[in-house]
């Protein structure tokens, strides 16, 4: 899909905007304003945005704990506000400030996190069903790590989906690291997308750095599932730029994690390799990206104080989140 110039700044406002409150978040968590913990998505924008921005509204898409799902949420037209304000346990916050900072919209057909790797696969499953049943072609996108590749539920779900020719896009953000263990001492080939051929559904590997490249990849499985032809997996190679979550140590196994290698990639940063090409074809102007740049500054400022300002919760929502009325 031949994508307009409108289409392509927004990607990348998207992807300025992901960054910058992941940066707030990160601000939240050191000054003590962020309750739980924060698992910074920075190297995996593209990913994010480019799986997520084409989506139809009342698709469902479930992002993951990389970057607490910011670039999916802010693509699938989340609020940014609801998302720290529940990163602070306010009331305000997309679930009221009390999930800790497990996000869930469900008339955005966010669905919500999950805390434990790989329970994701049966609840996308369930999902997948769902949209299948609804009859309206609609989609579930489903994201996980290299690490939760090698939860079993994953295979239990990858091979239901494809019996049931179920409408889901199964989506492994290969970040290289599970934590504190690469991918390579836990896998025994080279890609994940391998998986996908044991299952009767295409997989493939996609340059998780590169939005073009991942919003193809990502449509083309979109189009196949809501065409009734089942689900697909597609894998994106990304890095995870800081440990593995803030505060912790950044190491392989017990040895620090290679700076030279991190560095490398950077030099590849999805945000700022397609601000080079937009830049280069003449569809963005230097003029354009310190105005994106602004406004998702003021936008990040206002965000911070809506939060500040926001009230906790009163302890009578546990009540009325727990018992129907
Ligand atoms: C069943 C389970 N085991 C361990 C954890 C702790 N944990 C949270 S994230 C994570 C690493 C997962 O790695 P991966 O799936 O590759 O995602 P990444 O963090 O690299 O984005 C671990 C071990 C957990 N949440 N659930």
């Amino acid at each position: 899909m031949e994508l307009k110039k409108e289409q392509l700044i927004n990607l990348y406002t998207l992807m300025v905007r992901t960054r910058k409150l992941d940066e707030l978040t990160i601000k939240g968590l050191q000054e003590g304003k962020v309750l739980a913990f924060y698992h910074s998505g920075q190297g995996s924008e593209a990913l994010a945005v480019g799986a997520i921005a084409f989506l139809r509204p009342d698709d469902y898409a479930w992002g993951h704990h990389r970057g607490h799902g910011i670039g999916y949420l802010l693509a699938k037209g989340a609020d940014g506000k609801e998302f720290l304000a529940e990163h602070y346990g306010k009331a305000t916050g997309s679930c009221l400030g009390v999930s800790g900072f497990h996000y869930a919209d469900p008339e955005l057909g966010v669905l919500g996190a999950a805390g434990t790797i790989g329970s994701v696969f049966p609840i996308s499953l369930g999902w997948g069903l769902a949209a299948k049943k609804n009859k309206r072609q609609q989609v579930m996108v489903s994201v996980f790590g290299d690490g939760g590749s090698n939860r079993g539920t994953l295979h239990e779900a990858f091979n239901l989906s494809s019996v049931w020719k179920l409408p889901i896009v199964w989506i492994c953000d290969n970040n290289g690291m599970a934590q504190f263990m690469p991918i390579k001492d836990a896998y025994a080939r080279e890609d994940i997308a391998d998986l996908a051929a044991g299952y009767d559904m295409p997989g493939v590997v996609v340059d998780g750095m590169d939005v073009l490249a991942v919003q193809e990849a990502v449509q083309a499985a979109v189009a196949r599932a809501r065409a009734g032809d089942g689900p697909s997996l597609v894998e994106a190679k990304t890095i995870r730029y800081r440990s593995h979550s803030e505060g912790s140590p950044d190491v392989v196994h017990n040895q620090p994690r290679s700076e030279e290698k991190i560095e490398a990639w950077k030099k590849r940063d999805p945000i700022e390799s397609f601000k080079a090409k937009l830049l280069e074809q003449g569809m963005l102007t230097e003029a354009d990206v310190d105005k994106i740049n602004q406004e998702a500054d003021a936008e990040m400022a206002e965000i911070e104080k809506f939060c500040t300002d926001s009230p906790p919760p009163d302890v009578s929502v546990l009540e009325k989140l727990l018992y129907a009325e």
